[in-house]
């Protein structure tokens, strides 16, 4: 990688963004119970067959995706191009288990193309495990494991082919769809588990996939789960609870988040976050210099379920109330109060209350300057006062206000360092 300036103007886009869409669709979406439903099922090639030979996605609509991504305030979008089931979105050369194969679409082509219309960077997801692949050795994760002539399976199976066949595929994505701005490779597991061949960076020569990601686009940005350092970290799942720090450098990192606990439609999960936890979860992930990745899951014939649409349509309104506090903001050298975050874009911090304050007394850096705060429903303004730190704001709470996120947009110099 070159310089630590060249690594920065490279990710300045991430950093700005801080808010991104994840879309996990495949055969996998017309199961509708999750993503590893070959695996936890132990569905052979002919027993997941079916999904294939009736994909027919007529309500994927690329635009509409691409329009609602940049309503709810999100800077990038990530299509998983290839999950763990080996199924190809695009029109690869390698094998005629893609879309183009099933339904005469290349859903990879669909979606860039939207995106760029919309002026919203293009992210891919791939995956290095690939159950469909003759040669991907049948391991501890494999839909296969369990058949007790595992082992025979494995005969004759070689990585070195399959290698050879991930790396071809990675090729065709990053030259064949126009510049890439990022790929989020999924995943590595370095350590054997259960006796099965474990695999590690070695397996997929992920110095080489890495190397190729440089060559074919040297402006894009790769995750860490090749296992390999690359440019950002993917804590899943869960949020940090301070900025990520390491060899006294502060890295990149981008949590990627379900809106329900799983990644592919699941038709019986209702297990759905609000869009108010979700923009806690997201000014939390800014107020420690972090992106937010949240999932959709599109169902069998490719729409945004309506639990789901209607979640992102709160969190745009949100957005669009406090986008200011986002897009653009970071980790702010303040010690937040015990109810919320700070974030802060240029001089201005912003105060994300989580829950009506207690009391200001420890805001000493805000004693003297007036706040304004917006409710998080309404958007009315609602005047406050921060005159000592000692004193009680006069942040009331309007009477029946649900609790939500409040941004209170505090004009602020910087303290003297
Ligand atoms: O196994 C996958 C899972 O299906 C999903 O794609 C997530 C998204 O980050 N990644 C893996 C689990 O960590």
């Amino acid at each position: 990688m070159g310089s630590k300036r060249e690594a920065k103007m490279k990710q300045q886009w991430f950093d700005e963004a801080r808010f991104g869409m994840f879309v996990h669709f495949g055969l996998y979406s017309a199961a509708a119970r999750h993503e590893w439903v070959q695996n936890y099922e132990r569905l052979t090639d002919d027993e997941y067959r079916p999904y294939f030979d009736h994909f027919d996605p007529d309500r994927f609509d690329a635009k509409a995706l691409a329009r609602r991504a940049k309503a709810t305030g999100m800077g990038y979008v990530v299509l998983t191009t290839k999950h763990h089931d080996g199924f190809a979105l695009w029109d690869s050369a390698f094998t005629d288990f893609n879309s183009v194969t099933a339904c005469g679409r290349d859903l990879v082509r669909e979606c860039v193309d939207a995106l760029r219309e919309e002026g919203i960077k293009v992210g891919f997801y791939h995956s290095v495990i690939d159950w469909h692949h003759p040669d991907f050795t049948v391991d501890w994760n494999h839909p296969r494991r369990d058949d007790e002539n595992a082992h025979e399976l494995n005969k004759g199976r070689d990585m070195a082919r399959y290698r050879a066949y991930l790396h071809g595929q990675l090729r065709e994505l990053l030259t064949g769809y126009g510049e890439i701005d990022y790929l989020f490779f999924d995943f590595t597991y370095p350590e054997s588990k259960d006796g099965w061949d474990g695999k590690g960076p070695d397996d997929w020569d992920a110095q080489t996939l890495l190397a190729l990601c440089r060559e074919l686009q040297p402006d894009m940005l790769v995750n860490d789960r090749l296992g390999i350092p690359a440019d950002f970290v993917t804590p899943e799942q869960y949020q940090p609870t301070a900025p990520i720090v390491k060899d006294g450098v502060a890295l990149t990192w981008e949590a990627c988040q379900t809106l329900n606990g799983s990644w592919g439609y699941h038709r019986d999960n209702a297990d759905q976050k609000s869009a108010t936890l979700l923009a806690k979860m997201l000014a939390d992930s800014v107020s420690m210099g972090g992106n937010m990745l949240l999932n959709i899951g599109p169902d069998g014939r490719g729409a945004i379920v309506p639990r789901d649409a209607h979640v992102l349509d709160e969190l745009g309104e949100w957005m669009q109330l406090h986008r200011g506090a986002i897009v653009g903001a970071g980790h702010a050298p303040f010690v937040p109060p015990r109810e919320g975050v700070y974030t802060m874009r240029g001089d201005r911090l912003y105060l994300h209350l989580f829950s009506w304050p207690m009391g200001f007394a420890h805001l000493p850096q805000l004693a003297g300057r007036v706040a304004y705060a917006r409710l998080l429903n309404d958007g009315s303004w609602l005047k406050t006062s921060v005159t000592d730190p000692d004193q009680q704001a006069d942040l009331m709470t309007p009477a029946g206000e649900e609790e939500g996120t409040l941004t209170v947009h505090l004009p602020i110099q910087r303290p003297d360092v």
